[in-house]
């Protein structure tokens, strides 16, 4: 069985997704997610100029082969659109393994850990008391762990705090510009204590809370911020500061004991390794897509593990749903799995594009018994939602300086 055709999709369901189509020569087809938010067409690129041609001909089911020809093979490792690539080859062909198999992919990796998979759910507001009232709706669901992000006041825009539906900048999916927004930490000092007095008020002790800094402060700024919020007992503070210098995070954890979580933009495990060997974060939060799909985040998951590091994945709209599918898969396998990032792909035309097979019931994904990974798409709807250029925002501080997004 192999490699006869691979396709890539591009498509603006509201936002965009570059999703991959391998098919072999039995006819048998996998699924892969190659979506790198605001830079999509330069994966597309990448793959059909560079990765497609070396593939065809090639067994389907050496998966590990093919990744290790993808990434040791090139000269050029590492780096978000090189390991975007890579990933979305890699769900496809696990997807494919698991169709063949007549098993879910997580059979393939070991079987189930647990019975469910704990979602964390998001909960923005314009003020502390909106993102509260949202808060207050995801316990009504069900869900038992949510991301607190309130708008800082003084401030022009928060970041996914927009208002009306569209709560999610990349969600507009039609930015022919980077917008840009403001910061300045000593007025979100001025309001984050009071957002988490107020939801432990409001919500009790039981829920979980989680809070998500975007990399706004400085090392001792992300100290200080973690020592402030250690009553109120968060399950993790995510992305303090950038960790471009993973020394950064020593810093930080010699000051507190609230948990940390940093890794949505890591490419591979050399990214995240000094922070886990030396037990400095708490939670790794890589996704599939963007790590270099499930060979490579299996291989995380299971470092991770002889440190007490535990798997939480990105789960932000930007990544598709087959990304989503792929990680419930990791979830439910991996012994070291900590919580999954939930915000739900709500919108109309991207449930007509994707149709996912896994179950969400009272904040848990019961993950997907169909043969691969559950998941499908469909090319011809897509044809109805061309690519849009589109870009996250570019953040400045008060007097016009760039800043960390
Ligand atoms: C998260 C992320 C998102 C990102 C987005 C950027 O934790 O969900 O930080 O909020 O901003 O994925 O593309
Ligand atoms: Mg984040």
């Amino acid at each position: 069985m192999v490699i006869d055709k691979i396709e890539v999709f591009v498509s603006c369901p509201g936002r965009n997704f570059v999703t991959v189509k391998v098919t072999t020569s039995d006819g048998t087809y996998g699924l892969g997610d190659a979506t790198v938010n605001g830079r999509e067409m330069a994966v597309v690129s990448y793959l059909e100029e560079h990765v497609v041609p070396c593939l065809i001909g090639r067994d389907a089911h050496a998966i590990e082969d093919i990744w290790q020809y993808l990434y040791k093979g090139v000269y050029w490792r590492k780096g978000p659109i090189n390991m975007a690539a890579v990933a979305s080859i890699d769900m496809a062909l696990w997807d494919i393994k698991g169709k063949v198999a007549g098993l879910p992919v997580y059979q393939l990796l070991g079987g189930k850990s647990r019975n469910a998979v704990t979602l964390y759910a998001h909960a923005n507001g314009k003020s502390i008391e909106q993102t509260l009232d949202n808060a207050a709706q995801h316990v009504n669901n069900g869900f038992k762990a949510i991301r607190l992000q309130s708008a800082v006041p003084g401030l022009k825009v928060t970041y996914g705090v927009l208002g009306d539906k569209k709560d999610y900048y990349e969600q507009q999916g039609n930015r022919p510009l980077p917008p840009e927004e403001d910061w300045s930490t000593p007025k979100y000092f001025a309001m984050i204590e009071e957002l988490f007095i107020a939801a432990r008020k409001r919500l009790g002790n039981d829920i979980h809370l989680l809070h998500d800094v975007h990399s706004r402060l400085t090392p001792i700024e992300s100290a200080k911020l973690g020592k402030l919020l250690e009553p109120y007992n968060l399950m993790f503070l995510e992305d303090a500061s950038m960790a471009e210098n993973q020394e950064n995070y020593k810093l930080i954890r010699h000051h507190t004991t609230t948990p940390l979580a940093i890794g949505e933009t890591y490419n591979t495990i050399w990214d995240c390794k000094d922070l886990i060997q030396n037990q400095l974060i708490d939670f790794i939060r890589v996704a599939a897509t963007h790590a270099g799909g499930i060979t490579a985040l299996r291989r995380i998951t299971d470092f991770a593990s002889i440190y007490n590091v535990k798997l939480a994945p990105h789960g932000a709209p930007d990544l598709s749903p087959v990304c989503m599918a792929a990680h419930m898969h990791l979830n439910i396998w991996a012994p070291n799995f900590g919580i999954q990032e939930f915000v739900g792909f709500g919108n109309d035309e991207l449930k007509q594009l994707f149709k996912h097979d896994y179950k969400v019931v009272d904040g848990m994904a019961h993950v997907s018994e169909a043969p691969g990974l559950g998941i499908e798409f469909d090319e011809e709807a897509a044809k109805a939602f061309p690519y849009k250029r589109s870009y996250l925002p570019v953040c400045r501080l008060e007097d016009g300086t760039v800043w960390n997004w």
